[in-house]
């Protein structure tokens, strides 16, 4: 870890002042404006076309939260897991828990029932919120946590021989139920991040963190404001409420700003185009490879975009080459693409480009937020870097940092140094007009399309296989969706293992995208340093 400190003149501090972060509950944030659109839509589904106003919306989570302290029985701080793609109902859901002061931990409902009970008894969840099609795994799942309590039904019925409820019943009845009062340093939402090192791992975020982010994000530089004037503004995303991308910067952000919220359980080209043309969205949250989607495909044409007034991209890099491919497909020159970047382990967002066509940065990853600090370490000599245009490890300090890691204070001291930095694993250098650029990434992470791939959690389930003596997973680049795992495997003299059936082992396993397209490569021993870790450098240049 590094033990120097960094001085004056290598803290890059925001171009913007400080801001003051309000006291309170997110939902409490997000739901603030009350008065304003009470009758206008917050959320929609395009494809069923269900909807909810800011009204309903509202009502609902007042009621949910009512109901699963009264009826549920759940109590203050315990943990409630969500297992659901992205449905209106999702909205409800996650704002009733967190103001009804439970931590609330989401999966990917693509997930194997193997990967969401890893992340469910990790952090002892006690009741699972999911829709029919997934209640028998939901099931499964929670007869391996102790202490459990009852399964939530979305659109569902109940079954009270399985302590199966049906969410619908659960909102009919108003109770009267004394709320808890949310402490906004309590523990809101538990993602799931690998982090630096190791496998995924439950990331604490408080109220106080994501309230912040918002507010943050929020700065008349990287938002048009004010956000309740004018017709209001349609955002369309599909990405996921289960990563702290679309949860806190999507999800919330266009609760707070009043905006109505267009999304889709999963992604398809047919229900992606056809949004564009029902809705015209002012406003598209992609990652790079739906960007790469956007810009390429033939039945995507300028006037299928001709309402987006702003891009916004994010969880891995954009390219200059990617964002002119875009603009050259829109065919005009007003409409901003920008950039954030951040972590699981930031609410996210530490960095953005700034709204204003003309102060975007096609390529960079922004500047710092408000109340946002950071610092570059050359990696070769550990010394704080402190002109433009040279790059180091990227440290980060500000009010949405991480409490730490779920029940592991060693990969918490890891991460968050004694002086507060988080050290990102990423490689960065900033201009001389202090917008940054992620050029490299240091630690194990693999992202596909945007989704963490942790190498640790694939090694050790490929390391039960008959047969295997070691094994080496890395991230290979690749055109369309950023990066492959690929797996480098030692095997017993005499083993029958080919690359098919190591893929085929791996399968059934975990969900389609951490599945080793990337290949796998045979060799007689996997390069390790004098501590036995994995040096994954060496591995990056191995041809195949
Ligand atoms: N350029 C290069 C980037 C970039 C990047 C992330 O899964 P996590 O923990 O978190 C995220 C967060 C996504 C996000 C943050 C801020 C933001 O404004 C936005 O949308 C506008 C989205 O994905 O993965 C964190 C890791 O992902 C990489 C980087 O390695 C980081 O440590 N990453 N954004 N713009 N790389």
């Amino acid at each position: 870890k590094n033990k120097n400190y960094g001085t004056a003149s290598s803290v890059v501090k925001s171009t913007y002042e400080d801001i003051s972060i309000p006291n309170q509950s997110v939902t409490s944030l997000v739901l603030s404006q009350k008065d304003h659109r009470a009758e206008s839509p917050a959320v929609t589904c395009g494809v069923s076309g269900r909807s909810y106003t800011f009204g309903m919306t509202r009502m609902l989570i007042e009621r949910g939260a009512a109901a699963l302290i009264g009826q549920v029985g759940l109590k203050p701080g315990d943990r409630i897991g969500l297992i659901l793609p992205n449905i209106p109902e999702y909205v409800i859901a996650i704002h009733s828990a967190m103001s009804a002061g439970l931590t609330v931990t989401f999966a990917n409902p693509l997930y194997t029932e193997e990967e969401i009970t890893r992340q469910f008894q990790s952090v002892g969840v006690k009741s699972i919120v999911t829709i029919p099609l997934l209640l028998e795994t939901a099931l499964q799942i929670s007869k391996k946590l102790p202490n459990y309590t009852q399964t939530i039904n979305i659109g569902g019925e109940p079954d009270p021989g399985k302590n199966v409820l049906s969410m619908q019943a659960l909102l009919m009845d108003n109770d009267e139920v004394d709320l808890p009062k949310v402490n906004p340093t309590d523990i809101a939402v538990l993602p799931y991040s690998s982090g630096t090192t190791g496998p995924p791992k439950g990331v604490m975020l408080t109220h106080q963190n994501l309230v912040a982010n918002i507010v943050q994000c929020s700065h008349h530089d990287f938002n048009d404001l004010p956000a309740f004037e004018g017709p209001q503004k349609t955002v369309f995303t599909v990405l996921p409420f289960f990563h702290i991308y679309g949860f806190n910067t999507i999800m919330n952000i266009s609760l707070y700003r009043g905006e109505h919220l267009i999304t889709i359980p999963r992604f398809t080209p047919e229900d992606y185009l056809s949004c564009l043309i029902k809705y015209k969205p002012d406003t598209l949250f992609v990652v790079p490879s739906l960007l790469l989607f956007l810009a390429s495909h033939p039945e995507i044409t300028a006037d299928h975009l001709s309402s987006v007034k702003r891009v916004l991209s994010g969880a891995a890099p954009a390219t200059k080459n990617l964002i002119d491919k875009f603009t050259e497909k829109l065919n005009r020159d007003d409409c901003v693409i920008n950039q954030g970047y951040g972590m699981t382990e930031t609410s996210p967002v530490t960095m953005l480009t700034p709204f204003r066509i003309e102060q975007s940065k096609a390529g960079s990853c922004g500047r710092l937020l408000p109340s946002t600090s950071a610092r570059l370490v050359d990696q070769t000599n550990g010394q704080d870097i402190t002109v433009p245009y040279k790059s180091g490890e990227l440290l980060i300090k500000g009010p949405q940092l991480m409490k730490g890691y779920f029940n592991n204070p060693k990969a918490t001291d890891e991460t968050i140094d004694e002086e507060g930095w988080l050290h990102t694993g990423d490689v960065a250098y900033y201009d001389d007009a202090e917008y940054f650029f992620i050029v490299d990434r240091t630690k194990e992470l693999i992202k596909v399309k945007g989704n963490q791939v942790s190498p640790t959690e694939l090694e050790s389930i490929i390391l039960e296989m008959p047969g295997v003596v070691d094994v080496a997973v890395i991230g290979i680049p690749d055109t369309l969706a950023g990066e492959l795992p690929r797996a480098f495997v030692v095997k017993q003299p005499n083993a029958d293992l080919t690359e098919e059936s190591i893929s085929n082992y791996l399968k059934p396993k975990v969900v389609a995208y951490k599945n080793l397209a990337g290949g796998v490569i045979f060799i007689n021993a996997i390069p390790r340093n004098a501590a036995g870790k994995i040096m994954r450098q060496e591995l990056k240049v191995f041809g195949k």
